[in-house]
C-alpha cells in the first residue's frame, strides 16, 4: 500500500512537470531592468518586443544533459538551437555589481541547486553561437544548506523569487552571456535512470569596468556534466548527507 502510494505520487510529480515549471521573467542590473523572454506571449507579437534573454521554448524543463539544448534552453527538435542569439543586450552593467533575476513562482516540489555561469563573447554577442566550445565559467552557484534548505524552493520562495548573483568585480570588460539555471532534482528517485530537470537560461550583458581577471579553465555546456555527475544523481527524499553542486568551482 505504502509503496503504491509513492508510486501514485512520483507519477504525480511527473505528470506535474507536463504542465512545467518556471522561467525568468524580470532580470535587474541595479541601474536598468528588463523583461525576459516571455514564451507565452513574445512570439504571438509581430514585430516581437526585443529581450536580453535568448528564446525559450516554455517553461518546461531540458533532460537530457548531451543536447545542446542544455545551454540556453533551445529546442533542437523544434528547430530553433539552444543558443539563438537575442537581438539585444543590458549595457553598461559595471562588474562588481549585482544582478537580480526574477523568476516565475517555482513550484515547492522541484527542488534543487541554482548555478550561473558566465561566457565572454569574442565580439558581438547579439551574433555569438558558443556551440560546443568550452567558454563557460562558474560564477555563483547554491544548493543544499547544512539544515537542508534548497536554494530553489526554500530560499527563492522567502526571497519573493528574487534571485541574486554578483558580477565578478575585477572582471575583464566585455559582451557576456550569462547561462543561469536551476536543476530540479524531485524526479531523481531511481538512482539508476535519473531524471534531473534542467533550466536554464541565456541573458546578455555588457560588462564595464577597468578589470582585468579572466578565468583560465573553463566547461562546454553540452559538456559541462554527465547523466552521472555527482549532483545530477542524488536522491533528495532519502541522502542527509551534503549535496554537491555539479560543474566545476566557482
Ligand atoms: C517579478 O516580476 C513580476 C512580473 O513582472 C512582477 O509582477 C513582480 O512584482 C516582480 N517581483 C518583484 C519582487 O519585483
Ligand atoms: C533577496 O532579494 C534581494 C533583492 O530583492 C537581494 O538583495 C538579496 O540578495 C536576495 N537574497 C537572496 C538569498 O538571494
Ligand atoms: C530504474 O529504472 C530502470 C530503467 O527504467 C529500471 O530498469 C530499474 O528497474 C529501475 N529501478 C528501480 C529501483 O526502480
Ligand atoms: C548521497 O549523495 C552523496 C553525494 O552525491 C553520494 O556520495 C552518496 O553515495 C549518496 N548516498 C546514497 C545512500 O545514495
Ligand atoms: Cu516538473
Amino acid at each position: 500500500m505504502y509503496k503504491a502510494l509513492t508510486a501514485v505520487a512520483t507519477l504525480l510529480s511527473t505528470l506535474a512537470c507536463v504542465k512545467g515549471h518556471g522561467y525568468v521573467q524580470e532580470i535587474n542590473t541595479g541601474s536598468a531592468s528588463y523583461t525576459g523572454y516571455l514564451p507565452y506571449s513574445d512570439p504571438y507579437y509581430n514585430p516581437p518586443p526585443e529581450r536580453i534573454v535568448r528564446k525559450i521554448p516554455g517553461n518546461g524543463p531540458v533532460q537530457d544533459v548531451t543536447l545542446i539544448d542544455l545551454q540556453c534552453n533551445g529546442y533542437t527538435a523544434g528547430g530553433v538551437v539552444g543558443s539563438a542569439p537575442a537581438p539585444i543586450y543590458a549595457e553598461s552593467v559595471s562588474a562588481g555589481s549585482q544582478v537580480h533575476l526574477n523568476w516565475t513562482t517555482w513550484p515547492a516540489s522541484h527542488v534543487g541547486p541554482m548555478i550561473t555561469y558566465m561566457a565572454r563573447a569574442p565580439s558581438d554577442v547579439t551574433q555569438w553561437l558558443p556551440g560546443t566550445d568550452a567558454v563557460w565559467f562558474k560564477v555563483a552557484e547554491a544548493g543544499k544548506s547544512s539544515d537542508g534548505k534548497w536554494a530553489s524552493t526554500d530560499v527563492l520562495s522567502a526571497n519573493d523569487s528574487i534571485y541574486t548573483f554578483t558580477i565578478p568585480s575585477s572582471l575583464k570588460p566585455g559582451q557576456y552571456i550569462i547561462r543561469h539555471e536551476i536543476i530540479a532534482l524531485h524526479a531523481v528517485s531511481n538512482l539508476t535512470d535519473p531524471l534531473a530537470q534542467f533550466y536554464p537560461s541565456c541573458i546578455q550583458i555588457e560588462v564595464t569596468g577597468s578589470g582585468t581577471a579572466f578565468p583560465t579553465s573553463f566547461v562546454s555546456f553540452p559538456g559541462a556534466y554527465t547523466p552521472d555527475s555527482p549532483g545530477i544523481i542524488y536522491d533528495v527524499y532519502t541522502n542527509t548527507s551534503a549535496y554537491p553542486i555539479p560543474g566545476p568551482a566557482v
